[in-house]
């Protein structure tokens, strides 16, 4: 008997279809974010600049994408290392201007042309992909962007927003799979504001003009991003989390609320986050970090939280549309690629425990009340063969194995990132 094989009938002893939980897996998108790449720059202002809005990557480990061509086979190099289905994920400030589309514009003229290279690039290998404006690192961030008092800021921004919802459009139109777009806006203070509700009133008219642009919300699907406060704007954050549950609530249809793990106080868990809104909200979308005692955006771990937030996922209805999954962190202290391929594999792992997890037989303890056995059931999974499993699944899945994958990045270092100089 294979060591599969053994796996599959311990699950099944507990009333674990392991067949069944690989089957689901495979099908449920996570969004791989393009930005871990290249410590969030992008193609479209100096490479140089600082990251503003009040995020910050760390290191300067070598090897580091420059072009979109570098950026593309960094990421091929992941989708080859990496199980279950990948949807990509774009900030604006990736686009790709060339003589053939005209070179480069700014913001606010962004044109789904500019996304033509990132489209054939999805089609090449079957992938959908999501989107997001990008309202930092950029001269026009006064530094408030769709909360600025000043007009001609705000406009820009908001230009940006409206062309944003057209690229989107035309992305899950060429790809045949919607495209969740999320807004984030890093607006807020360093120090005591003298006035908390004008910002927040001018971020919800701007909100409701880009939302006013035209769109099918079966392709499109508007989200906001809250935070709880950011490296430079500690004292006031525009889109706080009531800021950004209220909107999406008073917006059904039109809009609907992210969760960031790394934007809310360290203490709370949005694995408990995740059903609360999932009463009311019909959808949600999650930015999947590891926040080491603020929004530090370190790679995913196997952790406590992140297998926390996996079993609400699962156990809610997730993958069956009403979770979108996308990661968010940006490590440059680690090759980033292998920080890329951790953090993809280790939300894959955390999503097949939660469904090797008899779900039904441990919600009827809770409700019976037999809470003695629900602990000593909780424990026992603990010491179930899940790397087993995990490893047939990756060679179903036609990617390597734990303990197989980190030898071909090395070589892929060697061979291609360190050449980069
Ligand atoms: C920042 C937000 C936001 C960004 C990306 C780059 O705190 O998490 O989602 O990380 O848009
Ligand atoms: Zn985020």
């Amino acid at each position: 008997m294979s060591q599969f094989d053994y796996a599959k009938e311990r699950y099944a002893a507990i009333g674990v279809d392991v067949e069944a939980a690989m089957e689901k897996l495979r099908h449920a998108p996570v969004s791989l974010h393009c930005w871990q790449g290249d410590d969030v720059r992008g193609f479209d202002t100096d490479p140089e600049k600082p990251l503003t809005g009040g995020i910050q990557t760390t290191g300067n480990y070598p090897g580091r994408a420059r072009t979109p061509e570098e950026l593309m086979a960094d990421i091929d190099m992941v989708l080859s290392l990496t199980p279950g289905t990948k949807k990509m994920n774009l900030h604006a400030s990736y686009a790709i201007f060339d003589e053939e589309n005209g070179g480069w514009v700014d913001r606010d003229k962004l044109e789904p042309k500019h996304f033509k290279k990132w489209v054939d690039y999805c089609k090449e290998r079957g992938l959908g992909c999501d989107f997001n404006p990008t309202f930092f690192s950029h001269p026009m961030c006064d530094p408030l962007t769709l909360a600025s008092p000043n007009e001609e800021t705000r406009r820009f921004w908001i230009e940006h927003g409206k062309a944003s919802i057209r690229i989107s459009s035309y992305l899950a139109e060429e790809l045949g799979q919607p495209c969740i777009m999320n807004i984030w806006t890093g607006d807020g203070f360093k120090d005591i504001p003298a006035d908390r509700m004008g910002p927040r009133m001018r971020y919800k008219e701007s909100m409701d003009e880009i939302l006013s642009e035209p769109f099918d919300f079966n392709k499109v699907k508007p989200c906001v991003e809250s935070k709880v406060f950011g490296i430079g704007v500690e004292a006031y954050t525009v889109g706080s989390a009531e800021y950004a549950l209220s909107y999406a609530a008073a917006n059904p249809g039109k809009c609907i609320p992210l969760m960031d793990n790394g934007h809310y106080h360290p203490t709370e868990m949005v694995s408990d986050k995740i059903p609360s809104l999932l009463t009311f909200f019909p959808e949600l979308a999650l930015h999947i970090t590891r926040p080491v005692r603020w929004d530090s955006d370190h790679v995913v771990l196997l952790d406590d939280e992140t297998k926390e937030i996996a079993k609400e996922i699962v156990r809610c209805g997730g993958l069956d549309g009403r979770v979108h999954m996308a990661l968010d962190f940006f490590d440059a202290s680690i090759n980033r690629v292998s920080a890329w391929v951790t953090g993809f594999r280790n939300v894959q792992k955390a999503l097949l425990m939660a469904l090797l997890t008899p779900m039904d037989a441990m919600k009827d303890l809770q409700d019976t009340g037999r809470f003695t056995e629900l602990m000593v059931r909780q424990e026992d999974l603990k010491t179930m063969p899940f790397g087993e499993v995990w490893n047939e699944y990756c060679r179903r899945c036609n990617v390597p194995e734990d303990g197989a994958w980190f030898d071909k990045v090395t070589e892929y270092e060697k061979n291609v990132q360190l050449k980069r100089v």
